[in-house]
């Protein structure tokens, strides 16, 4: 068929999110116009991100300082206009971002009844070179209307109202859940549109891959070493599984999404709380996989069930198909 060689029923991410909020008779496109200024956001980024090499040559980043050099980083500017984005929106009252140590309080006129959790550039280490990085976020809600105070967001990841991912690889992707399913929306640069491309995703009930900085080995504890050693050398006859690891947590999530798989950030002696952050990385990509039908745990609980109290606090992080999860979740109960 000659028209199936082009989409003409354009299901872009804000036709989506209307539809979806419809069913809300109380909805008043709040929520659209929040997420409408964090698709902003990400367009920037994807479009800075896809210039990094160049802009270095003309300065696109600009604040050249006294001496002639030093131009904003591409992290520092992502999370500048993510602030800006999402103050502009009307719709927040509380910002907590990797990059501000504080978070930071909407004035009073401009405030909305959404706090959100961001890293504007998560796989910092992965700038350089071109590999994929990405921007990771999760949305609560406001449930008074006193003075917004870091309480507001210091809850369980379970009563984040949306959480979501955008991929800057060969593709931009950004992936979104408001907890009825994950839907993956792909941007087409032409049109300046996430275009639905990967409707309620679904993670296979067990993959083949575990992905995990095995630099780390010799500080393991026993459950983390046991079971990358059965992935490795399986006894019970099946196959090995294969090692990826990007070093990008959007990258190495979205890849476990779609193929199956584990994810493994665990705790080790250096590190005994992990690296990742529980507000910003580790809640948004533990409600995606568990909206897609898979698992996230900590060590000792479901991560959604921690309850966080610093807004830059970390947690080791286990999470990807249902079945490899369960797996890990045995060797930890077999140690207490
Ligand atoms: P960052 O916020 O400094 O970029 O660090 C977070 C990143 C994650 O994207 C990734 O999963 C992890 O750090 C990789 O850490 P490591 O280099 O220790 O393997
Ligand atoms: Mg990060």
């Amino acid at each position: 068929h000659a028209a199936d060689a082009h989409r003409t029923d354009l299901m872009t991410i804000t036709r989506f999110v209307l539809n979806e909020q419809s069913k809300y008779p109380e909805s008043r496109g709040d929520f659209t116009i929040l997420l409408s200024h964090i698709v902003l956001g990400c367009k920037f980024v994807c479009s800075a991100v896809n210039k990094a090499g160049l802009a270095k040559l003309i300065g696109l980043a600009g604040e050249t300082n006294i001496q002639g050099e030093e131009q904003k980083k591409l992290d520092v500017l992502s999370n500048d206009v993510f602030v800006k984005a999402l103050v502009s929106s009307g719709r927040t009252s509380v910002l907590v971002s990797e990059e501000d140590e504080e978070a930071t309080f909407v004035e009073p006129s401009k405030r909305g009844k959404y706090c959100v959790v961001f890293d504007p550039l998560d796989g910092s280490s992965n700038i350089d070179c071109g590999v994929s990085i990405g921007t990771i976020f999760g949305i609560y809600t406001l449930d008074h209307t006193d003075e917004p105070t870091t309480e507001d967001v210091l809850k369980p990841g379970n009563e984040m109202v949306a959480a979501g991912y955008c991929m800057y690889g060969s593709s931009c992707m950004l992936v979104l859940s408001t907890g009825t399913g994950v839907h993956g929306f792909t941007l087409d640069p032409s049109l300046g549109e996430f275009i639905l491309t990967h409707p309620d995703i679904k993670i296979p009930n067990k993959g083949n891959i575990y992905s995990v900085n095995e630099g780390n080995a010799q500080n393991w504890d026993g459950p983390t070493t046991k079971y990358v050693e059965k992935c490795k050398f399986p006894k019970d006859g099946s196959p090995a599984k294969s090692l990826r690891y990007v070093g990008s947590m959007v990258a190495d999530v979205h890849r476990t999404l779609l193929y199956g798989g584990i994810f493994l950030y665990p705790a080790d002696k250096k590190s005994p709380n992990g690296k990742l952050r529980v507000l910003y990385e580790v809640f948004p990509m533990s409600f995606l996989m568990e909206q897609a039908g898979g698992q996230a745990f900590t060590g000792k609980k479901r991560a959604l069930d921690l309850v966080p109290e610093k807004i830059h606090e970390r947690s080791p992080i286990f999470l990807g198909s249902y079945d490899d999860v369960e797996e890990i979740k045995a060797l930890y109960a077999e140690e207490e």
